[in-house]
């Protein structure tokens, strides 16, 4: 496994299963885990300390509302830590994004944007980082802009059916 994608609750699976596919998108082995920082502290103390020694390059962390997660996955492990806020229902994920993206100065964590775009970005730039000691995937990438940039220039007209 490359990736490790972990998240607060089972509840997150919805947004975080963007992130997986699309590492799945570019055939990268990664693992899914309900880690909670609040109900199995001592299960993402062990999983965050172990996860360099078990071959894990990166990290994807989702939480919603207090969102502890990927800080304190980052404050156990110095693989790179992305951070997914899953939009709550009470404030709308403003909570979950500003409980991550707020770290103290010497712990990172690369915050993305709320709920399924910055879960499937999270897998992306997870990618992308694989890629910088990988050509093989940095192709990948590269074709998955251009397909992306071409379909765009393809229809320029908004009205077009
Ligand atoms: C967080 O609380 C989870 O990441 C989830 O987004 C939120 C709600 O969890 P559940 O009550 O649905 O399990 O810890």
């Amino acid at each position: 496994m490359k990736v490790g994608i972990i998240m607060g609750s089972k509840s997150d699976w919805p947004t975080m299963k963007n992130a997986a596919d699309m590492l799945d998108r570019f055939q990268i082995a990664y693992e899914t885990t309900v880690v909670s920082a609040h109900r199995t502290p001592q299960l993402l103390a062990d999983y965050a300390t172990n996860a360099a020694s078990r071959g894990l390059k990166v990290i994807i962390a989702g939480a919603g509302g207090a969102a502890h997660l990927p800080g304190m996955a980052a404050a156990f492990t110095s693989l790179p830590v992305l951070g997914v806020p899953v939009q709550s229902k009470a404030l709308k994920g403003l909570d979950s994004l500003l409980s991550i993206v707020q770290m103290p100065k010497g712990v990172a964590v690369g915050t993305l944007a709320i709920g399924d775009a910055g879960a499937a970005n999270a897998g992306l730039l997870a990618a992308q980082i694989l890629a910088t000691s990988d050509t093989e995937l940095m192709s990948k990438i590269d074709a998955f802009r251009k397909e992306q940039t071409d379909s765009v220039l393809a229809h320029p007209n908004p009205a077009e059916e």
